[in-house]
């Protein structure tokens, strides 16, 4: 299976992946999933919101699901997603082979939009079946060439007036585990192949404006300009040093000059800060420093600033009962006592899910802990113990 879905959305050359809600790469590994799933038997289904469900069993009460997304960041990795949908078909395979017959609805499942590379708010679809989004704000939301959700949606074959929460989905779900690669190293350095996710970090997006005044680089004296890159540039140093500050993390990894010349003075620069803590109030207090020192830098280059929250997601702490049952279930193939059970900064779908419906993650160990870059690498056999560890949590949570 890997093989096959492996060049899906590739480089050419061989690096990173462009799969983003709806693009041609990301409807091929859609459809990949979608003949995958079928040859086993799998009953597809997209919902309301453009999310894959591949049940096994009639869908209703008490389902159990797993899964994760197929999309990635620009340049992104092999494994941050496919990991844990792939590896949930190869999990069916396996309770397949030893002779389980659920007697509860079973489905992989394949999240639209994850991580936000083509319409920017991440976890998209989750959120959108959640209700953590209002379909009217998600309609909108456009991507770099302008193109709507709801354009992209049609585009797909897809009914863009029916978005929106499902509840009824959510109802039916017991439990939902994704297995995911780890995006750090906390494994690398024990003897587990395989960890149990604790907490996600809140963490959030947000969008700053910085509008000065277009003039020439040649010509205006630099006391007569309004440039618009100067507070940009100090609030990305303030971004860096306030999270040092606070061990939390801060990232600005976007940004859009207008007009973009090489001798015009902007006009413009938008630009996306990344926050993350590992507690709320940590969080505030990054995001107000640089909100503050974003403001203060406007103020001193004569530039106007706006800062606006694009997703938040709070403290995600998995379910303790669940969690705890799952490093239980680990521990029966663990090379020693004591799996690791871990935080993460993180987002996922699970942890959206996780307000709603009992969730859980498993970790498969990245030995060099870089992901959302070509890099992303998991050792083969790692994978295949994140696979039986995950038929094995399946097989549990079937059984109760
Ligand atoms: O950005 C994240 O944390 C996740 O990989 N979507
Ligand atoms: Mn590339
Ligand atoms: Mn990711
Ligand atoms: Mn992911």
């Amino acid at each position: 299976m890997w093989a096959d879905l492996a060049p899906v959305g590739r480089d050419p050359d061989g690096g990173g992946y462009h799969r983003h809600a709806w693009n041609g790469a990301d409807t091929d590994a859609r459809a990949w999933f979608t003949e995958a799933a079928t040859a086993r038997g799998l009953d597809v289904r997209t919902d309301r919101n453009g999310n894959l469900w591949a049940w096994w069993g009639t869908p209703g009460p008490g389902a159990v699901a797993t899964g994760s997304h197929l999309d990635s960041v620009p340049d992104g990795g092999a494994f941050d997603g496919p990991l844990g949908v792939v590896g949930a078909l190869a999990a069916v395979d396996e309770l397949r082979r030893r002779g389980t017959v659920p007697d509860r609805p079973l489905a992989v499942t394949v999240f639209a939009e994850e991580e936000g590379g083509r319409f920017g708010v991440p976890c998209l679809g989750s959120r959108l079946t959640a209700g953590e989004i209002s379909p009217e704000r998600a309609r909108g939301l456009t991507d770099a060439s302008g193109t709507t959700w709801a354009r992209a949606m049609e585009a797909a074959g897809h009914d863009p007036h029916a978005i929106g929460a499902d509840p009824g989905a959510l109802a039916d779900l017991d439990v939902f585990v994704e297995l995911h690669v780890e995006q750090g190293r906390a494994l690398e350095d024990t003897r587990h192949p395989v960890g149990v996710a604790s907490a996600i970090w809140p963490h959030g997006r947000w969008r700053m404006d910085f509008a000065g005044r277009a003039d020439h680089a040649g010509t205006t004296r630099m006391a007569d300009r309004s440039d618009p890159m100067l507070p940009f540039a100090h609030t990305v140093l303030a971004a860096r040093s306030l999270a040092e500050e606070h061990d939390a993390r801060a990232t600005v990894a976007k940004a859009l000059v207008t007009p973009n010349g090489t001798n015009a003075i902007p006009s413009l620069v938008s630009a996306w800060l990344d926050a993350r803590a590992a507690d709320g109030a940590t969080l505030d207090a990054v995001v107000a420093g640089v909100r503050e020192a974003a403001g203060r830098a406007a103020r001193a280059h004569g530039v106007d600033h706006a800062m606006a929250n694009e997703s938040l997601t709070p403290l995600v702490s998995f379910a303790h009962g669940l969690r705890e049952r799952l490093a239980e279930v680990v521990a029966t193939r663990a090379p020693e006592p004591g799996v690791p059970v871990l935080p993460t900064g993180a987002g996922h779908d699970a942890g959206v899910l996780a307000a709603h419906v009992p969730t859980a993650m498993l970790y498969v160990r990245n030995p060099t802990g870089v992901s959302h870059s070509p890099e992303e690498w998991a050792r083969p056999e790692d994978c295949h113990d994140g696979v039986l560890a995950l038929a094995d949590v399946l097989q549990d949570l079937l059984a109760r």
